[in-house]
């Protein structure tokens, strides 16, 4: 046994964001970097002694060597056994799955999701409670508190970890099991949804394209859509995750999958169009010349999701993150359920989830996903979408406008300007927060500012507060804009700006048409071009 005892000393900034640490790679494999921060994660969360973990990762570069050193630091720090899908890999939703279905104390996911991966790009870890999803932000406080004060932590160095053969062996008195990443995800997959009835469509011709981006969902798209539900080899392509995602940018919306959107907007595409990240959480629809904006996707599974076996027994109530548009709000209110509104990030669900009052939720961020997992999960999503086709006889785009013609259609739009000097973003941020309480009552062309603040989160459910979540600007009418700085950038600062207007009569015009006046009454407020130099955003969905 050559357990040894490193002695280290704090880093600054190893502060959890949105969704868990992320840095450069070259920021990670720094001396003592990953390791002060996965022993900040065993002491924040009171120890792993005698506990059990999962761990895998979306196989970029450096998860390999992740994965081996958490490991050794779970034998070290008297873990029982650690569950590590094969090869290091896991998507998100698998990950939180796993955590759930073989009841262990939690799990360490390596991913800086849909941020790029390679030794110049990026990479991230962070910690999944016991109920499978991300650790609420008592928890992340926590780990950053240790970060802080770190003067130890334990490493395990004897023996070889063999990451590829399935099946149990030991690192010192530590079990270590090896998964296939794949099997209980599908297994659980079939428990949700109407296989037979999608299979039945697709060899009725339906052609399906899946985007995998060359990241983690590959195994399990070609697993699911190929291999049971018959769709041709082929079907999913960037279907190998690879170190680096071959240069891809691994985030499914129309500026990064943009081969994807190519085919989709061309003459001879598919029925079906989906793209997800680097991680498998998120997810993006397109049908033929029809792309789905992230918030629509939820409103319309909340209206259809019990065509699905798995909801056929209607849903206990939905939730959004505060961002993401109303569509889904008018659902719940025709379905009678309850909608919650929550700060921007997965975790915030976890509580709904647990306490029973949702099964839905859905984020403006390409993320959708239900209480069978307590993560956003992209390949759910596709499964949802090809059911509703499956049930409902519909295509993409007849299910869109059928869906605005009875609920309205809510133009939705996010403009994010991406690294923008971290003080000048800072600066903007303040001075918005500054002018908030002299808005309301102000007019601008022919909207007319109703109320205006800086949105804080009362958990319903532990009681607890999140404040300074997003200055949000409401109009009269129901138009709104919300603006917030991000939490899972690596350099700068990114502002993420969201748009929303309404129209119950009107569902055929460009979103940015229909926007267009919103938008610039926000950047007359943000003052956007005189804080920030910016003049366009740089990824617009
Ligand atoms: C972004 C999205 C947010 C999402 C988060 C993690 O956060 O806006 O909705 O939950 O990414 O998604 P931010 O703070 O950059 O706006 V994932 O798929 O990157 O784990
Ligand atoms: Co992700």
């Amino acid at each position: 046994m050559t357990m040894t005892t490193i002695q280290t000393a704090p880093i600054d900034g190893q502060k959890p964001g949105t969704s868990g640490l992320r840095k450069k790679t070259r920021v990670f494999m720094g001396q003592h970097y990953l390791e002060n921060f996965v022993q900040a994660i065993f002491d924040g969360i009171g120890g792993v002694a005698g506990k059990t973990l999962i761990v895998g990762g979306d196989g970029r570069f450096y998860n390999d060597t992740a994965t081996e050193t958490i490991l050794r630091m779970a034998a070290a720090n008297g873990a029982a056994k650690v569950i590590a899908g094969q090869n290091g890999l896991l998507s998100t939703p698998a990950a939180s799955h796993l955590i759930r279905s073989m009841k262990t104390d939690g799990g360490i996911i390596l991913s800086a999701s849909h941020n790029p991966g390679g030794i110049d790009e990026d990479f991230g870890i962070k910690f999944n409670m016991p109920n499978g999803g991300p650790a609420p932000e008592s928890v992340t406080n926590a780990i950053f508190d240790v970060t802080k004060t770190i003067e130890t932590y334990q490493i395990y160095n004897g023996d070889t970890v063999d990451l590829s053969t399935l099946g149990h062996s030991a690192l010192g008195e530590m079990q270590i099991e090896i998964v296939d990443p794949v099997s209980a995800y599908v297994d659980l997959m079939q428990t949700l949804f109407d296989f037979p009835a999608i299979k039945a469509m697709i060899a009725s011709g339906t052609k399906i394209r899946f985007d995998a981006m060359n990241a983690i969902t590959g195994p399990y798209a070609s697993a699911i859509i190929e291999d049971l539900l018959g769709a041709t080899k082929g079907s999913v392509v960037h279907g190998t995750p690879l170190p680096d995602f071959g240069g891809m940018h691994p985030d499914p919306n129309p500026t990064w999958a943009h081969e994807l959107m190519d085919e989709m907007m061309g003459s001879d595409a598919p029925a079906f169009g989906c793209a997800s990240d680097g991680d498998g959480d998120r997810n993006m629809i397109v049908g033929p010349n029809c792309y789905v904006s992230p918030s629509d996707s939820l409103a319309v599974i909340a209206a259809n999701a019990t065509v699905a076996p798995g909801y056929a027994g209607g849903l206990k109530g939905v939730a959004r993150s505060m961002p993401t548009s109303a569509a889904v709000d008018r659902v719940a209110d025709a379905l009678g359920i309850e909608c919650y509104e929550t700060p921007t990030g997965w975790k915030f669900f976890g509580n709904l989830m647990d306490d029973g009052r949702v099964s839905l939720c859905g984020e403006e961020s390409f993320g959708t996903g239900s209480d069978h997992v307590r993560e956003k999960d992209g390949v759910w999503a596709v499964l949802m979408w090809l059911n509703i086709m499956a049930s409902t006889k519909k295509s993409v785009p007849q299910i869109m406008q059928d869906h605005w013609e009875k609920f309205g259609r809510n133009y939705y739009s996010r403009h994010d300007f991406e690294a923008i000097e971290t003080d000048k973003a800072d600066a903007m941020i303040t001075a918005l927060r500054g002018k908030l309480a002299g808005l309301s009552g102000q007019t601008f062309g022919t909207l007319t500012i109703e109320t205006a603040d800086d949105y804080s989160y009362l958990d319903p459910v532990d009681g607890s507060t999140s404040a300074h979540q997003g200055v949000r600007v409401v109009f009269k009418g129901g138009a709104r804009f919300v603006v917030r700085l991000s939490g899972t950038g690596t350099s700068g600062a990114t502002m993420r700006l969201y748009a929303e207007k309404l129209d119950m009569t009107n569902f055929n015009q460009d979103p940015q048409v229909a926007l267009a006046d919103v938008l610039s009454v926000a950047h007359e407020i943000i003052q956007t071009e005189a804080f920030s130099g910016r003049t366009a955003p740089d990824v617009v969905t």
